[in-house]
């Protein structure tokens, strides 16, 4: 117990100033059909410091708004979208997927089509890691992970 304390405590110190590390894995974007006007994003944010931190925004110059979107259930049992307003949290030393069927990061009024291959420029804000900075692939040949439901098939709530 001890030597494991004396471990984190050296992570913790080495980690120093940032307290938030945000890592960003396996993120890919993706439109319904070809000629879509929207398109949506996944990726799997990890957060390997000692403080909870939250992604409050997206953006990029390939779609005129991007909002922060999850899936739910309304009472007839129809999933649809609706916007995270409050952000998406990564707790400290753990992770959140953004997959299909849950929460997604929505492109809308695409500025053009998104062509396979090609990579997009976008930055994530987080509260406590500030702007970061990634490109993502398009790649709307992913399958969706089992049991998850595919994007292209659900509704707005708007
Ligand atoms: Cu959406």
């Amino acid at each position: 117990m001890t030597r494991f304390l004396t471990v984190a405590i050296a992570a913790a110190l080495l980690a120093a100033p940032a307290c938030a590390e945000i890592m960003v894995k396996d993120a890919y974007l993706r439109s319904s059909t070809p000629t879509s006007a929207s398109g949506a994003a996944f990726m799997t944010l990890m957060n390997d410091g000692a403080e909870d931190d939250r992604l409050i925004a997206v953006s990029s110059d390939v779609a005129g708004r991007v909002e922060l979107h999850t899936h739910s259930e309304d009472e007839n049992g129809v999933m649809r979208m609706s916007e995270i307003e409050e952000g998406i949290p990564v707790p400290a030393g753990g992770m959140h997927r953004l997959a299909r069927g849950g929460d997604h990061v929505m492109f809308m009024g695409l500025t053009g089509p998104l062509e396979q291959g090609s990579e997009v420029p976008v930055t994530l804000t987080f509260e406590k890691a500030g702007e970061m900075q990634l490109m993502i692939p398009v790649d709307h040949d992913r399958k969706p992970d089992h049991g998850a439901m595919d994007h292209g098939a659900m509704k707005h709530g708007d």
